[in-house]
Protein backbone atom coordinates (compact mmCIF):
# COMPACT_ATOMS: atom_id res chain seq x y z
CA UNK A 1 0.00 0.00 0.00
CA UNK A 2 1.16 3.63 -1.05
CA UNK A 3 0.48 6.97 0.72
CA UNK A 4 -2.15 9.10 -1.66
CA UNK A 5 -4.31 10.10 0.98
CA UNK A 6 -4.71 11.59 4.10
CA UNK A 7 -6.15 10.76 8.01
CA UNK A 8 -9.92 11.99 8.09
CA UNK A 9 -10.28 14.83 10.09
CA UNK A 10 -6.60 16.09 9.86
CA UNK A 11 -5.67 18.24 7.42
CA UNK A 12 -3.07 17.61 4.84
CA UNK A 13 0.85 18.29 5.01
CA UNK A 14 1.71 22.35 4.97
CA UNK A 15 4.29 24.27 6.45
CA UNK A 16 5.48 22.91 9.75
CA UNK A 17 5.00 25.53 12.33
CA UNK A 18 8.56 26.21 12.93
CA UNK A 19 10.53 29.21 10.74
CA UNK A 20 13.85 27.90 8.80
CA UNK A 21 16.29 28.77 6.15
CA UNK A 22 16.75 28.35 2.37
CA UNK A 23 17.59 24.74 1.96
CA UNK A 24 20.23 24.95 -0.46
CA UNK A 25 21.60 27.03 2.37
CA UNK A 26 21.29 24.83 5.71
CA UNK A 27 22.60 22.27 3.25
CA UNK A 28 25.96 23.83 3.29
CA UNK A 29 26.01 25.16 6.45
CA UNK A 30 25.26 22.25 7.51
CA UNK A 31 28.28 20.46 5.80
CA UNK A 32 30.57 23.25 7.16
CA UNK A 33 28.89 22.69 11.13
CA UNK A 34 29.28 18.83 10.50
CA UNK A 35 33.09 19.30 9.93
CA UNK A 36 33.56 21.82 12.48
CA UNK A 37 31.19 18.66 15.26
CA UNK A 38 33.04 16.61 17.45
CA UNK A 39 31.16 13.63 17.01
CA UNK A 40 31.82 10.91 19.33
CA UNK A 41 31.11 7.73 17.88
CA UNK A 42 33.61 5.92 15.79
CA UNK A 43 32.42 5.22 12.76
CA UNK A 44 32.64 5.74 9.16
CA UNK A 45 35.59 3.33 7.62
CA UNK A 46 34.73 0.11 6.62
CA UNK A 47 37.71 -1.40 8.58
CA UNK A 48 36.82 0.61 11.56
CA UNK A 49 32.99 0.17 11.35
CA UNK A 50 33.10 -1.91 14.49
CA UNK A 51 31.07 -0.37 17.76
CA UNK A 52 30.72 -2.14 21.24
CA UNK A 53 27.10 -1.10 22.75
CA UNK A 54 27.69 1.48 25.22
CA UNK A 55 25.38 2.53 27.87
CA UNK A 56 26.68 -0.45 29.79
CA UNK A 57 25.61 -3.15 27.55
CA UNK A 58 28.15 -5.95 28.67
CA UNK A 59 27.97 -8.25 25.51
CA UNK A 60 30.01 -11.20 25.11
CA UNK A 61 30.99 -12.16 21.44
CA UNK A 62 28.81 -13.86 19.27
CA UNK A 63 30.80 -14.89 16.72
CA UNK A 64 28.78 -15.75 14.06
CA UNK A 65 26.07 -13.18 13.54
CA UNK A 66 28.71 -10.49 13.38
CA UNK A 67 30.90 -12.14 11.20
CA UNK A 68 28.13 -13.29 8.47
CA UNK A 69 26.78 -9.59 8.87
CA UNK A 70 30.05 -8.25 8.42
CA UNK A 71 30.84 -10.27 5.03
CA UNK A 72 27.30 -9.30 3.75
CA UNK A 73 27.35 -5.73 5.01
CA UNK A 74 31.16 -6.02 2.49
CA UNK A 75 29.17 -7.53 -0.06
CA UNK A 76 26.69 -4.98 -0.16
CA UNK A 77 29.11 -2.33 0.07
CA UNK A 78 31.17 -3.27 -2.92
CA UNK A 79 27.67 -3.89 -5.09
CA UNK A 80 26.89 -0.37 -4.58
CA UNK A 81 30.36 1.03 -4.93
CA UNK A 82 30.70 -0.94 -8.42
CA UNK A 83 27.87 0.42 -9.77
CA UNK A 84 28.71 3.76 -8.88
CA UNK A 85 31.76 3.48 -10.54
CA UNK A 86 30.33 2.29 -13.77
CA UNK A 87 27.58 4.66 -14.22
CA UNK A 88 29.86 7.79 -13.16
CA UNK A 89 30.71 8.12 -16.41
CA UNK A 90 27.42 8.59 -17.50
CA UNK A 91 26.17 11.81 -19.04
CA UNK A 92 22.77 12.45 -17.26
CA UNK A 93 22.46 10.99 -13.65
CA UNK A 94 19.67 9.29 -13.03
CA UNK A 95 17.65 9.03 -9.93
CA UNK A 96 18.90 5.30 -9.10
CA UNK A 97 22.08 7.11 -9.01
CA UNK A 98 21.61 9.87 -6.92
CA UNK A 99 19.85 7.17 -4.42
CA UNK A 100 22.82 4.95 -4.49
CA UNK A 101 25.08 8.11 -4.07
CA UNK A 102 23.04 8.23 -0.57
CA UNK A 103 22.93 4.97 0.19
CA UNK A 104 26.47 4.49 -0.17
CA UNK A 105 26.82 7.39 2.72
CA UNK A 106 24.75 5.79 4.51
CA UNK A 107 26.98 2.53 4.57
CA UNK A 108 29.91 4.04 5.00
CA UNK A 109 28.81 5.25 8.53
CA UNK A 110 27.01 1.84 8.90
CA UNK A 111 28.61 -0.06 12.22
CA UNK A 112 28.37 -3.87 12.50
CA UNK A 113 27.44 -4.61 16.13
CA UNK A 114 27.09 -7.71 18.22
CA UNK A 115 23.62 -8.71 19.08
CA UNK A 116 23.16 -9.81 23.03
CA UNK A 117 21.68 -12.58 24.18
CA UNK A 118 18.14 -13.51 26.48
CA UNK A 119 19.94 -12.95 29.28
CA UNK A 120 21.37 -9.57 28.99
CA UNK A 121 18.31 -8.65 27.55
CA UNK A 122 17.04 -9.83 31.03
CA UNK A 123 19.63 -7.93 32.82
CA UNK A 124 18.62 -4.51 31.24
CA UNK A 125 16.76 -1.60 32.82
CA UNK A 126 13.51 -1.91 31.62
CA UNK A 127 13.81 1.87 30.24
CA UNK A 128 14.63 2.10 26.74
CA UNK A 129 18.20 3.16 25.80
CA UNK A 130 18.96 5.46 22.91
CA UNK A 131 21.18 5.63 20.27
CA UNK A 132 22.63 2.34 21.18
CA UNK A 133 23.20 0.19 18.32
CA UNK A 134 22.21 -2.94 19.09
CA UNK A 135 19.84 -5.68 18.91
CA UNK A 136 18.68 -9.34 20.67
CA UNK A 137 19.49 -12.48 18.91
CA UNK A 138 17.58 -15.37 20.66
CA UNK A 139 15.58 -18.14 19.94
CA UNK A 140 11.52 -17.85 19.22
CA UNK A 141 10.55 -18.82 22.44
CA UNK A 142 12.46 -16.49 24.11
CA UNK A 143 11.09 -13.62 21.97
CA UNK A 144 7.93 -14.52 23.03
CA UNK A 145 8.68 -14.23 26.53
CA UNK A 146 10.56 -10.92 25.60
CA UNK A 147 7.05 -9.87 23.70
CA UNK A 148 4.93 -10.96 26.18
CA UNK A 149 6.83 -9.68 29.42
CA UNK A 150 3.99 -7.10 30.96
CA UNK A 151 6.80 -5.22 32.64
CA UNK A 152 8.30 -3.95 29.81
CA UNK A 153 7.98 -3.11 26.04
CA UNK A 154 10.53 -3.94 23.51
CA UNK A 155 12.28 -1.44 22.15
CA UNK A 156 15.58 -3.07 20.12
CA UNK A 157 14.66 -5.27 17.27
CA UNK A 158 14.80 -9.01 17.79
CA UNK A 159 16.38 -11.46 15.40
CA UNK A 160 14.89 -14.86 15.32
CA UNK A 161 17.51 -16.81 13.59
CA UNK A 162 16.13 -20.15 11.74
CA UNK A 163 16.87 -23.23 13.08
CA UNK A 164 19.83 -25.63 11.24
CA UNK A 165 17.67 -27.92 9.80
CA UNK A 166 15.57 -24.92 8.25
CA UNK A 167 18.31 -22.96 6.97
CA UNK A 168 18.25 -22.26 3.57
CA UNK A 169 14.42 -23.90 3.52
CA UNK A 170 12.41 -21.40 1.87
CA UNK A 171 8.63 -21.41 3.66
CA UNK A 172 5.98 -21.88 1.87
CA UNK A 173 7.16 -22.90 -1.48
CA UNK A 174 9.43 -19.93 -1.97
CA UNK A 175 9.85 -17.86 -5.20
CA UNK A 176 8.41 -19.96 -7.07
CA UNK A 177 5.47 -20.98 -5.68
CA UNK A 178 4.77 -17.29 -4.61
CA UNK A 179 5.30 -15.99 -8.43
CA UNK A 180 2.78 -18.91 -9.06
CA UNK A 181 0.20 -16.98 -6.91
CA UNK A 182 1.14 -13.76 -7.79
CA UNK A 183 0.15 -14.76 -11.55
CA UNK A 184 -3.18 -16.39 -10.44
CA UNK A 185 -3.97 -13.68 -7.89
CA UNK A 186 -4.29 -10.66 -10.22
CA UNK A 187 -3.37 -8.85 -13.68
CA UNK A 188 -1.96 -5.62 -12.09
CA UNK A 189 0.97 -5.22 -9.57
CA UNK A 190 2.37 -2.10 -8.29
CA UNK A 191 6.11 -2.05 -8.20
CA UNK A 192 9.20 0.13 -7.82
CA UNK A 193 10.75 0.25 -11.26
CA UNK A 194 12.53 3.33 -12.20
CA UNK A 195 10.27 4.30 -15.06
CA UNK A 196 9.62 7.94 -13.66
CA UNK A 197 13.16 9.47 -13.69
CA UNK A 198 12.05 13.03 -14.56
CA UNK A 199 11.12 14.53 -11.07
CA UNK A 200 12.69 14.09 -7.63
CA UNK A 201 9.99 12.76 -6.21
CA UNK A 202 8.20 11.16 -8.18
CA UNK A 203 10.29 8.80 -9.26
CA UNK A 204 10.15 7.12 -5.51
CA UNK A 205 6.28 6.51 -6.32
CA UNK A 206 5.30 3.01 -7.49
CA UNK A 207 3.98 2.44 -10.68
CA UNK A 208 1.51 -0.18 -11.84
CA UNK A 209 2.51 -2.70 -14.29
CA UNK A 210 0.99 -6.13 -15.57
CA UNK A 211 1.77 -8.62 -13.25
CA UNK A 212 3.45 -10.83 -16.48
CA UNK A 213 5.84 -7.99 -17.51
CA UNK A 214 7.01 -7.10 -14.11
CA UNK A 215 7.94 -11.02 -13.15
CA UNK A 216 9.67 -10.82 -16.84
CA UNK A 217 11.85 -8.41 -15.29
CA UNK A 218 13.14 -10.60 -13.04
CA UNK A 219 14.88 -12.90 -15.45
CA UNK A 220 17.12 -9.88 -16.28
CA UNK A 221 19.84 -10.34 -14.44
CA UNK A 222 21.79 -7.12 -14.95
CA UNK A 223 18.44 -4.70 -15.17
CA UNK A 224 19.31 -1.09 -15.07
CA UNK A 225 16.69 -0.53 -11.85
CA UNK A 226 16.00 -3.69 -10.28
CA UNK A 227 12.41 -4.25 -9.40
CA UNK A 228 10.99 -4.10 -5.72
CA UNK A 229 7.46 -5.54 -5.32
CA UNK A 230 6.67 -3.45 -2.15
CA UNK A 231 3.41 -3.96 -0.02
CA UNK A 232 2.16 -6.44 -1.36
CA UNK A 233 -0.87 -8.33 -0.09
CA UNK A 234 -0.42 -11.30 2.17
CA UNK A 235 -0.42 -14.44 -0.11
CA UNK A 236 -0.21 -17.29 2.31
CA UNK A 237 -2.30 -18.59 5.35
CA UNK A 238 -1.33 -17.40 9.57
CA UNK A 239 1.79 -14.87 8.27
CA UNK A 240 1.72 -13.73 12.15
CA UNK A 241 4.84 -15.27 13.78
CA UNK A 242 4.42 -17.74 16.49
CA UNK A 243 6.32 -15.83 19.35
CA UNK A 244 3.69 -12.51 18.55
CA UNK A 245 0.95 -14.26 18.00
CA UNK A 246 -2.10 -14.25 20.34
CA UNK A 247 -0.59 -12.02 22.99
CA UNK A 248 -3.48 -9.46 23.28
CA UNK A 249 -1.51 -6.40 24.05
CA UNK A 250 -0.19 -6.48 20.51
CA UNK A 251 -3.85 -7.36 18.56
CA UNK A 252 -5.18 -3.94 19.18
CA UNK A 253 -4.26 -3.28 15.27
CA UNK A 254 -6.77 -6.26 13.87
CA UNK A 255 -9.30 -6.07 16.35
CA UNK A 256 -10.52 -2.39 15.84
CA UNK A 257 -12.40 -1.32 14.82
CA UNK A 258 -14.01 -4.76 14.34
CA UNK A 259 -14.74 -4.88 18.33
CA UNK A 260 -18.32 -4.58 18.87
CA UNK A 261 -18.76 -7.46 16.52
CA UNK A 262 -18.54 -11.35 16.61
CA UNK A 263 -19.36 -11.94 12.96
CA UNK A 264 -16.98 -12.89 10.49
CA UNK A 265 -18.36 -10.48 7.84
CA UNK A 266 -16.95 -7.14 8.32
CA UNK A 267 -16.72 -4.17 5.28
CA UNK A 268 -13.39 -4.31 4.51
CA UNK A 269 -12.08 -0.94 3.64
CA UNK A 270 -9.10 -1.48 1.14
CA UNK A 271 -6.65 1.48 2.70
CA UNK A 272 -7.53 0.19 6.11
CA UNK A 273 -4.40 -0.72 7.91
CA UNK A 274 -6.15 -3.33 9.87
CA UNK A 275 -7.02 -5.31 6.84
CA UNK A 276 -3.71 -5.38 5.58
CA UNK A 277 -1.35 -5.31 8.59
CA UNK A 278 0.07 -8.37 6.58
CA UNK A 279 2.24 -8.07 3.54
CA UNK A 280 5.15 -9.52 1.29
CA UNK A 281 7.92 -7.45 -0.04
CA UNK A 282 9.79 -8.84 -2.91
CA UNK A 283 12.95 -6.95 -4.24
CA UNK A 284 14.59 -8.03 -6.94
CA UNK A 285 18.79 -8.52 -6.01
CA UNK A 286 20.27 -4.84 -5.94
CA UNK A 287 16.34 -3.25 -5.07
CA UNK A 288 17.20 -1.20 -1.35
CA UNK A 289 15.06 1.56 0.11
CA UNK A 290 15.85 4.93 1.47
CA UNK A 291 15.15 5.55 5.33
CA UNK A 292 11.87 5.63 5.78
CA UNK A 293 9.50 4.40 8.88
CA UNK A 294 6.87 2.00 8.78
CA UNK A 295 3.68 3.95 8.94
CA UNK A 296 1.67 4.78 12.21
CA UNK A 297 3.69 3.39 15.01
CA UNK A 298 4.04 -0.12 13.71
CA UNK A 299 5.81 -3.08 15.27
CA UNK A 300 6.85 -4.61 11.95
CA UNK A 301 7.53 -8.71 11.99
CA UNK A 302 9.62 -9.82 8.86
CA UNK A 303 10.12 -12.87 7.98
CA UNK A 304 13.00 -13.75 5.31
CA UNK A 305 11.18 -16.76 3.38
CA UNK A 306 13.15 -16.92 0.60
CA UNK A 307 16.74 -14.73 0.02
CA UNK A 308 18.79 -12.68 1.41
CA UNK A 309 18.34 -9.00 2.45
CA UNK A 310 20.68 -6.21 4.77
CA UNK A 311 18.64 -4.42 7.01
CA UNK A 312 20.54 -1.82 8.04
CA UNK A 313 18.77 0.17 11.11
CA UNK A 314 19.73 3.54 12.78
CA UNK A 315 19.23 3.02 16.62
CA UNK A 316 16.63 4.58 18.49
CA UNK A 317 16.55 8.52 18.46
CA UNK A 318 15.88 11.01 20.86
CA UNK A 319 12.87 13.24 19.73
CA UNK A 320 14.79 15.86 18.70
CA UNK A 321 16.63 14.32 16.42
CA UNK A 322 13.86 12.50 14.97
CA UNK A 323 12.25 15.54 14.66
CA UNK A 324 15.43 17.70 12.92
CA UNK A 325 15.42 14.19 10.23
CA UNK A 326 11.16 15.16 10.02
CA UNK A 327 11.92 18.80 9.11
CA UNK A 328 14.47 17.95 6.71
CA UNK A 329 12.62 15.38 4.55
CA UNK A 330 10.77 19.22 3.58
CA UNK A 331 13.81 20.80 2.87
CA UNK A 332 14.14 22.40 6.51
CA UNK A 333 16.81 22.06 8.66
CA UNK A 334 17.13 23.70 12.22
CA UNK A 335 20.07 25.50 12.52
CA UNK A 336 19.17 27.61 15.19
CA UNK A 337 22.80 25.95 16.82
CA UNK A 338 25.80 23.81 15.98
CA UNK A 339 24.64 21.02 18.18
CA UNK A 340 20.85 21.30 16.39
CA UNK A 341 22.43 21.06 12.97
CA UNK A 342 24.40 18.60 13.74
CA UNK A 343 21.97 15.83 14.63
CA UNK A 344 21.41 15.61 10.14
CA UNK A 345 24.36 14.47 8.03
CA UNK A 346 25.19 15.83 4.57
CA UNK A 347 23.61 12.88 3.47
CA UNK A 348 20.05 13.71 4.74
CA UNK A 349 19.43 11.35 7.66
CA UNK A 350 20.38 11.51 11.11
CA UNK A 351 23.93 11.75 11.97
CA UNK A 352 24.14 8.78 14.66
CA UNK A 353 25.63 5.97 13.07
CA UNK A 354 23.03 3.28 11.73
CA UNK A 355 24.06 -0.50 12.52
CA UNK A 356 23.55 -3.43 9.99
CA UNK A 357 21.11 -6.44 10.50
CA UNK A 358 21.22 -9.44 7.85
CA UNK A 359 18.48 -11.61 7.35
CA UNK A 360 18.63 -15.17 5.75
CA UNK A 361 15.50 -17.66 4.59
CA UNK A 362 13.69 -18.89 8.04
CA UNK A 363 15.25 -15.74 9.88
CA UNK A 364 12.86 -13.47 11.59
CA UNK A 365 13.07 -9.66 12.28
CA UNK A 366 10.91 -7.50 14.86
CA UNK A 367 11.21 -4.24 14.47
CA UNK A 368 9.98 -1.72 17.00
CA UNK A 369 8.03 1.79 16.26
CA UNK A 370 9.69 4.58 14.65
CA UNK A 371 12.72 3.09 13.80
CA UNK A 372 14.90 3.77 10.29
CA UNK A 373 16.04 1.44 7.96
CA UNK A 374 17.12 1.06 4.37
CA UNK A 375 16.92 -2.49 3.49
CA UNK A 376 18.78 -3.96 0.41
CA UNK A 377 18.06 -7.18 -1.17
CA UNK A 378 21.12 -9.31 -1.54
CA UNK A 379 19.67 -11.56 -3.90
CA UNK A 380 16.06 -11.81 -5.23
CA UNK A 381 14.08 -12.18 -1.92
CA UNK A 382 10.48 -12.67 -0.58
CA UNK A 383 9.73 -11.32 2.48
CA UNK A 384 6.18 -11.61 5.12
CA UNK A 385 5.68 -9.12 7.17
CA UNK A 386 2.57 -7.96 9.53
CA UNK A 387 2.23 -5.16 11.72
CA UNK A 388 1.14 -4.42 15.28
CA UNK A 389 0.16 -1.74 17.87
CA UNK A 390 0.98 -2.76 21.17
CA UNK A 391 -1.50 -1.22 24.04
CA UNK A 392 1.08 0.85 26.01
CA UNK A 393 2.21 2.20 23.17
CA UNK A 394 -0.87 4.11 21.95
CA UNK A 395 0.26 7.62 22.93
CA UNK A 396 3.55 7.01 20.01
CA UNK A 397 1.24 5.85 17.38
CA UNK A 398 -1.24 8.56 17.51
CA UNK A 399 2.08 10.86 17.44
CA UNK A 400 3.62 9.48 14.72
CA UNK A 401 0.61 9.34 12.79
CA UNK A 402 0.17 12.92 12.86
CA UNK A 403 4.34 13.57 12.28
CA UNK A 404 3.12 11.83 8.96
CA UNK A 405 0.59 13.78 8.28
CA UNK A 406 2.73 17.07 8.31
CA UNK A 407 6.01 14.86 7.11
CA UNK A 408 4.49 12.41 4.50
CA UNK A 409 7.96 11.79 3.01
CA UNK A 410 9.33 10.04 6.40
CA UNK A 411 7.95 6.71 5.40
CA UNK A 412 7.08 5.18 2.32
CA UNK A 413 3.49 3.74 2.98
CA UNK A 414 -0.17 4.89 2.43
CA UNK A 415 -2.23 6.16 5.52
CA UNK A 416 -5.51 4.70 6.86
CA UNK A 417 -8.72 6.45 5.78
CA UNK A 418 -10.35 5.20 9.18
CA UNK A 419 -7.93 5.99 11.82
CA UNK A 420 -9.69 9.16 13.03
CA UNK A 421 -12.51 6.41 14.19
CA UNK A 422 -9.87 3.46 15.04
CA UNK A 423 -8.52 6.06 17.56
CA UNK A 424 -11.97 6.92 18.86
CA UNK A 425 -12.88 3.06 19.90
CA UNK A 426 -9.79 2.66 21.14
CA UNK A 427 -9.95 5.03 23.80
CA UNK A 428 -13.07 3.96 24.74
CA UNK A 429 -11.77 0.56 25.80
CA UNK A 430 -8.89 1.83 27.04
CA UNK A 431 -11.50 3.76 29.58
CA UNK A 432 -12.94 0.24 30.38
CA UNK A 433 -12.23 -0.98 33.33
CA UNK A 434 -12.64 -4.71 32.21
CA UNK A 435 -10.20 -4.09 29.52
CA UNK A 436 -8.15 -7.44 28.35
CA UNK A 437 -5.25 -4.93 26.80
CA UNK A 438 -2.42 -4.01 29.18
CA UNK A 439 -2.89 0.33 28.31
CA UNK A 440 -0.43 2.81 29.41
CA UNK A 441 -0.83 5.00 32.61
CA UNK A 442 -3.89 7.02 33.01
CA UNK A 443 -1.60 10.23 32.22
CA UNK A 444 -0.49 8.49 28.65
CA UNK A 445 -4.40 8.06 28.46
CA UNK A 446 -5.41 11.50 29.09
CA UNK A 447 -2.81 12.22 26.76
CA UNK A 448 -3.41 10.06 24.55
CA UNK A 449 -7.37 11.65 24.43
CA UNK A 450 -6.15 14.99 23.83
CA UNK A 451 -3.66 14.07 20.94
CA UNK A 452 -6.58 12.08 19.29
CA UNK A 453 -8.95 15.16 18.83
CA UNK A 454 -5.81 17.29 17.06
CA UNK A 455 -6.89 18.21 14.06
CA UNK A 456 -4.80 21.50 13.45
CA UNK A 457 -1.03 21.25 12.88
CA UNK A 458 -0.70 23.99 15.50
CA UNK A 459 -0.97 22.33 18.36
CA UNK A 460 1.97 20.79 20.22
CA UNK A 461 2.12 17.18 19.02
CA UNK A 462 4.84 16.19 21.59
CA UNK A 463 4.05 17.59 25.06
CA UNK A 464 4.22 15.77 27.92
CA UNK A 465 0.99 15.41 29.42
O1 LIG B 1 12.68 -4.22 1.02
C1 LIG B 1 12.52 -3.03 0.90
O2 LIG B 1 13.04 -2.36 -0.01
C2 LIG B 1 11.67 -2.29 1.91
C3 LIG B 1 11.03 -3.18 2.91
C4 LIG B 1 10.58 -2.43 4.13
O3 LIG B 1 11.09 -1.41 4.47
C5 LIG B 1 9.48 -2.94 4.96
O4 LIG B 1 8.91 -3.98 4.65
O5 LIG B 1 9.17 -2.29 5.97
FE1 LIG C 1 9.84 -0.39 5.95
Amino acid sequence: MFKTHFISGLRPPGRPPKSTLNPEVDRLEHRKKMKRSNYSVKVSTRSHNKVEPSNGLNVTTRGDAETLTRQKYDDVLNMVELEIKNASSKKRKSTRFLDLETYQSLLRRTVVSQPIDFEQYQALPPEPQYETPTYLECTEQQARKVLDDPDRVLWMPIVVRSGKKDRNKPANGGIPKFIQRLKSDGKKVDVLAGERENTYHKSRQPITLDTGIAIERLNNTNPEYPINFLNLRSKFHNPVPSCIANIDSFRILEDYPAKGSNGKTLPVMYSDISHCASFHVFGQRGAFSLPHIDHHGVFTTIQCDDGDKLWPIFPKLHQETFLAWARSTVGQVEVESVEQASLIHADGYPSIAPFALYLHTGDLLIQPPGRLHFPFSLSTVLMTGTMHWHAKTMVQVVQQSLLEVIFSEVTNEEPDYNLSDKFHSIAKEWERSDSMYAWGTLTELNQYRKLIEVNTLSLPLFQSN
